[in-house]
């Protein structure tokens, strides 16, 4: 941090439906790179009533990690995940949030670099790209790289936002600059990722990138549908019109 009189802090936010199996791998991990790099930390675990007991497994890890480290803001009922942020932001301590996927997709040996470049650049935003480098995903059928590489190569074409991976959900921000992106953002669900990145341009914010491989999710399912690839076409075209 060389020389900051402020201390930063790191509000991780995870978002969990159906993430029983997978929620006390990705805290351990996330404990484990927070405290290596000595980064001061909170992981706000927002669960949407998982019907699997996710939210008894974060109450167990609450209880191992504590509350300081460990904060639960759980919603009665699945509400989606743009909402499932902006749920969580509200509490966050951090002058960092942290967003990531809690299904191990993300890998938080990343989160460290992430910080390294944020700091070195003084970045608004670091993104993980699975499109530029060493980055990459692992796991995904056929049809799934196509959605995920045809809907980044669409926006580029439309938007020419300058970003290589719109879609990822593994990223950095500024408190502050997470919060007026949020307010501006109108669209829900996967777009809304996509969204953030254009606002962000469209508000000059300055924006890293990380190359990150992404693993697919080895318990539980995805949530992606023909529905998600619709509002995605449909807001893609919203932006172009608008921005
Ligand atoms: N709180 C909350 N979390 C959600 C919701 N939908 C998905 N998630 C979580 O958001 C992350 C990404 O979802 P996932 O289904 O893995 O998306 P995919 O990887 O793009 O297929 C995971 O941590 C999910 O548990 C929701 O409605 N509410
Ligand atoms: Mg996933």
């Amino acid at each position: 941090m060389s020389g900051d009189s402020v201390k930063n802090k790191y509000t991780v936010l995870l978002p969990t439906y159906n993430e029983k199996e997978n929620l006390p791998i990705i805290v351990y991990l996330i404990t484990k790179y927070m405290d290596e790099g000595n980064y001061p930390y909170e992981i706000i675990v927002i669960d949407d009533g998982s019907p699997d007991g996710t939210l008894d497994a974060a109450k167990q890890l609450q209880s191992i990690y504590g509350s300081e480290k460990i904060v639960l803001k759980p919603r009665k009922k699945k509400l989606g995940l743009g909402t499932a942020y902006m749920h969580g932001l509200k509490y966050a301590t951090g002058n960092f949030i942290i967003i990531m996927d809690a299904d191990l997709s993300h890998h938080p040996k990343f989160i460290p670099e992430m910080i390294k470049l944020q700091q070195q650049e003084n970045l608004d935003v670091v993104t993980g790209t699975r499109y530029v480098g060493t980055g990459g995903v692992y796991g995904w059928d056929f049809k799934r790289k196509l959605v995920s590489r045809g809907a980044n190569y669409l926006t580029q074409l439309l938007l020419r936002p300058g970003v290589s991976d719109l879609t990822g959900s593994f990223r950095l921000y500024k408190k502050q600059v997470l919060e007026n992106l949020v307010s501006s953002c109108v669209s829900k669900g996967y777009v809304f990722q996509m969204e953030m990145v254009i606002r962000a341009r469209q508000y000059n914010y300055t924006i890293g990138e990380v190359p990150i491989s992404f693993v697919d999710r080895v318990y539980g399912e995805s949530k992606l549908g023909g529905t998600e690839i619709f509002q995605f076409a449909k807001a893609l075209l919203y932006l172009f019109a608008t921005t």
